[in-house]
C-alpha cells in the first residue's frame, strides 16, 4: 500500500517556507543553549553486496542533513553519530558539552530497526525526569511509524515522537516547541505539553503516543502526510553536517570533539549528495514516486556545484553520489544540472574541477538523452546505475528490452561512463535459459557484462513497504514468516534473502543469487580485467571485480545457511500485514490514520480517556 496522496495542489511546501522556518529558529536559536545527538541505527549483519563498501564509507546524506539543519538554525552543539563507525556506542552514558544532551533523534532504514530499537531502548534507560526528547525518522518511521513504539504493556519504551518527513517537519516542531518552552524545562516536558494541548496536531508529518502514566502507549496520533520541499535550493548546505560526525571510536560514550575536517575523508571518501527527488515512473514494487506526492524535486546546478567544489575546499572530497531516483527523469533540469557542473571550475585555475560522481538512472532516460552524455561526462559522471531488473521485461516492465539495455550500455561505455546495471530475481526467472530470449539470470548477466557492465546487483523480488505490491504479498500469503523453525527478521528484509516466494524449490533462487554474483565477480574476471578491462576507465573494472570478490564472500557467508534452512522446508508463512498493534487515529479524529496499515486496531474509543489523562498532565 502506498502513502496516501495529500490533496492536489497541496503536495508541496510554498516556495520560501523552509527558508521561513530556518530564519525564524534562528532568531530564537540563542535564547535555548540545545544539545542535540543523531544516530543512525546500522546492523552490521546487512554488509554484504551489493553495497558491502558504500554502506560504511559514505556517511548517510540523512542524518547529515538532519545535522545541517540544526547547525544551520543556530543548535551548534549537535553530533551525529553512526553505527557504522561506533557500533559501542550506548545513548544511555552519552554526555554532550558535559550533560545529557536535550534531544536524542535516530534514524533508521527498515533494516537497521533491531538497532533502533535498541538505541531507543537505551536512550529510555534515562531516568525519566533527565530523560532527552526522542524523535525517531528516516525510512523506517516514514512508512512504519508504529514500530519505534512499544506495544507490550509490560515492556514500554519508545520514541516521544517519530517523524514521518523531511527537514521541514523537524524544524516546525522544533519551531512550536522553543515557541512555549520556559528557560529551565527540559524539551521533554516542553513536548508532552504541546503534545496534550493539540499544539502538535497542525504539523503534518508527526506520529506521536498518547501514553498513559506508566508510559504505555495507548494510542498513536498521525497528523497526516507531510509536505514536501519543491526547490530543494532552499535545504541548509550539505557542508555543515560534516562538521558534526563524530570520529570512529570503540567506546561507548561520545569523544570531546566531532572528526576534524582534515580526516573526513578518510573515513567518509564518498559524499553522498540530494541532487534531485522522485520519479516518473510507477513500477509497483517501488515506494519512491508515492512518497514523492508524484512531484520530481531538483536543485539547480549552480547550487550543486556550490555544495560539491566546498565539500572539496573544506573535506577534500572528489568523489559523490548522487542520492538520486532516476537523475534523467526530466531531461531540461538534467540538462541545466550537467551543463552547469561541465564548467565549474573548483579553484581559480582554468582547469575544470576533478570531481567524480555517479547516482541511479532508467534504460529508458539514458536513450533519450543519448546523444548529451558527453556533457553528462564532463560534468564528472563516471558511473550510473542503471534499474534493468530484467532485461525481457517478463515480470517487470518499464520501457527496458534487451536491446535498449545492451544500446544504452554500449553508449555510456563509449562516453567514458560505467554502466551499473541492478537487477531482480523473480520466481519465473530460471538460472539458465535457452533459446532466442535470454531470460535466465545468468544469460542476463552475460549479456550485460559483454555490453559493458562494471558492477553487478542481483536482488529478489521483495515487497517493499510503502509500495503498491506491499499489502497484497501479505494477503497472498507469500511472505515467510520463519523458516526451519527461524524468524525472518527486518535485517533480512534488504532483498538478499529469499524471504517472499512462492517457488517450489526457494533455495534454488537463493543460490541463484549466489551463482550470478560468483559468475560475475571472480578471479579469473579480475585477471582478464588487467589485461582487457571492459571499461575504458582501467582500473575501475578491476577494482570492482576487488570489491565484487571481497562482497561475495560475506554474501556467501551470511546467506549460505538461509539457503540450506529453505531446502530443509518446513516455511510457515505471514497471513497478517505487518500493522501497529497499537490503535492509531488522525489528529483531526477518529479517521484512519494516513500511515495505518489494513488491520490496525483503530483509535477512538480509548481516545477520550488517554485525552483526559493527557490533559490531567500524565505522559
Ligand atoms: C543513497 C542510497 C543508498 C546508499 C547509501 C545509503 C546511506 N546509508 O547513505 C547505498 C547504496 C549504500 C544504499 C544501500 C541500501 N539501500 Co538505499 N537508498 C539510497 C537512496 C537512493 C538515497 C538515500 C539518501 O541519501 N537520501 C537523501 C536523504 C537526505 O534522505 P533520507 O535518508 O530519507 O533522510 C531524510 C528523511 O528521511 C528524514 N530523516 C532521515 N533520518 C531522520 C532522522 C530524524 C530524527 C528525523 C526527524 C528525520 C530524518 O530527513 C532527511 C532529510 O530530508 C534512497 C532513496 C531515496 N531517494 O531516499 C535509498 C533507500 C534509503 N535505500 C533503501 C534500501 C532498501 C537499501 C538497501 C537495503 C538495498 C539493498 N538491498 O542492498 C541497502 C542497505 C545497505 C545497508 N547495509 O544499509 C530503501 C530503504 C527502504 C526502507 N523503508 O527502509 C530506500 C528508501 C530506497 C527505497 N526503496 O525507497 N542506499
Ligand atoms: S524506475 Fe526506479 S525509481 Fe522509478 S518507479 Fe521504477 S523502480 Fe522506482
Amino acid at each position: 500500500m502506498e502513502l496516501p496522496r495529500r490533496t492536489r495542489g497541496d503536495e508541496l511546501l510554498k516556495p520560501g517556507e523552509l527558508l521561513g522556518v530556518r530564519h525564524r529558529l534562528r532568531n530564537i536559536a540563542r535564547q535555548h543553549d540545545l544539545t542535540t545527538v543523531i544516530a543512525y541505527a546500522f546492523d552490521h549483519r546487512t554488509r554484504m553486496l551489493p553495497f558491502i563498501y558504500a554502506d560504511m564509507r559514505m556517511a548517510p546524506a540523512g542524518v547529515r542533513a538532519i545535522g545541517s539543519a540544526l547547525l544551520d538554525c543556530g543548535f551548534n552543539k549537535t553530533r551525529i553519530v553512526l553505527q557504522q563507525w561506533n557500533r559501542n556506542f550506548r545513548p544511555s552514558q552519552m554526555r554532550l558539552d558535559g550533560r545529557i544532551p536535550d534531544l536524542f533523534l535516530v534514524s533508521s532504514m527498515q533494516i537497521h530497526s533491531a538497532q533502533c530499537e535498541a538505541l531507543i531502548r537505551d536512550a529510555c534507560r534515562i531516568d525519566p525526569v533527565n530523560r532527552p526528547l526522542i524523535i525517531a525518522g528516516g525510512p523506517k518511521t516514514i512508512y512504519e511509524p508504529w514500530g519505534v513504539f512499544s506495544a507490550d504493556p509490560l515492556d514500554p519504551w519508545g520514541a516521544d515522537v517519530a517523524v514521518t518527513g523531511e527537514e521541514y517537519v523537524l524544524l516546525s516542531l522544533l519551531e512550536v516547541l522553543l515557541s512555549i518552552r520556559s528557560s529551565d524545562e527540559s524539551m521533554r516536558k516542553t513536548f508532552i505539553r504541546a503534545r496534550n494541548s493539540g499544539m502538535l496536531d497542525g504539523i503534518p508529518g508527526l506520529v506521536y503516543a498518547l501514553t498513559d502514566s506508566d508510559g504505555v502507549a495507548q494510542e498513536l496520533v498521525d497528523t497526516g502526510i507531510q509536505r514536501l520541499v519543491g526547490d530543494l535550493d532552499e535545504l541548509p548546505h550539505p557542508v555543515l553536517g560534516y562538521q558534526l560526525l563524530e570520529p570512529p571510536s570503540r567506546r561507548t560514550t561520545l569523544g570531546a570533539q566531532a572528526l576534524p575536517p582534515n580526516r573526513v575523508r578518510s573515513y567518509s571518501p564518498i559524499g553522498s549528495l540530494v541532487l534531485t527527488f522522485g520519479c516518473k515512473f510507477n513500477c509497483p514494487y517501488c515506494p519512491i514516486p508515492a512518497y514523492n506526492q508524484r512531484q520530481h524535486r531538483v536543485k539547480s546546478g549552480a547550487r550543486i556545484a556550490s555544495e560539491m567544489v566546498r565539500l572539496q575546499r573544506e573535506y577534500g572530497l572528489r568523489y559523490f553520489f548522487g542520492a538520486d531516483d532516476n537523475f534523467f527523469n526530466d531531461e531540461k533540469r538534467t540538462l541545466e544540472i550537467v551543463e552547469t557542473l561541465a564548467k565549474t571550475r573548483s579553484d581559480n585555475s582554468r582547469k575544470r574541477h576533478r570531481f567524480r560522481w555517479g547516482t541511479e538512472v532508467t534504460v529508458h532516460d539514458t536513450l533519450k538523452l543519448q546523444q548529451h552524455l558527453p556533457t553528462v561526462r564532463k560534468a564528472g559522471v563516471r558511473a550510473l546505475w542503471l534499474g534493468v531488473e530484467d532485461m525481457t521485461a517478463t515480470f517487470v516492465k518499464k520501457g527496458q528490452s534487451v536491446n535498449n539495455t545492451t544500446e544504452s550500455f554500449r553508449l555510456l561505455q563509449e562516453n567514458g561512463i560505467c554502466p551499473m546495471p541492478m537487477m531482480m530475481h523473480h520466481d519465473t526467472q530460471p538460472l539458465v535459459s535457452r533459446g532466442p530470449k535470454p531470460y535466465g539470470l545468468l544469460n542476463q548477466a552475460r549479456l550485460m557484462r559483454k555490453a559493458g557492465a562494471c558492477s553487478l546487483q542481483v536482488l529478489m523480488m521483495t515487497p517493499a513497504t510503502g509500495s503498491k505490491l506491499y499489502t497484497g504479498a501479505f494477503t497472498s500469503g507469500i511472505v515467510y514468516e520463519s523458516v526451519a523453525g527461524r524468524r525472518v527478521e527486518s535485517y533480512m528484509l534488504d532483498a538478499n534473502y529469499v524471504v517472499a516466494s512462492e517457488h517450489k524449490q526457494p533455495w534454488k533462487k537463493q543460490l541463484n543469487i549466489l551463482a550470478a554474483y560468483l559468475y560475475f565477480y571472480n578471479p579469473l574476471r579480475f585477471l582478464y580485467g588487467l589485461v582487457r578491462p571492459v571499461s575504458k576507465m582501467y582500473l575501475a573494472d578491476s577494482g570492482m571485480q576487488l570489491i565484487g570478490m571481497w562482497g561475495l564472500a560475506q554474501t556467501f557467508r551470511r546467506t549460505i545457511g538461509w539457503a540450506f534452512r529453505l531446502m530443509r522446508g518446513n516455511i510457515h508463512h505471514k497471513t497478517a500485514i505487518p500493522a501497529s498493534r497499537i490503535p492509531m487515529r488522525s489528529a483531526d479524529g477518529p479517521a484512519p490514520a494516513s500511515h495505518a496499515l489494513p488491520g490496525t486496531p483503530q483509535a477512538g474509543l480509548v481516545q477520550l480517556g488517554v485525552n483526559s489523562m493527557a490533559a490531567a498532565g500524565a505522559d
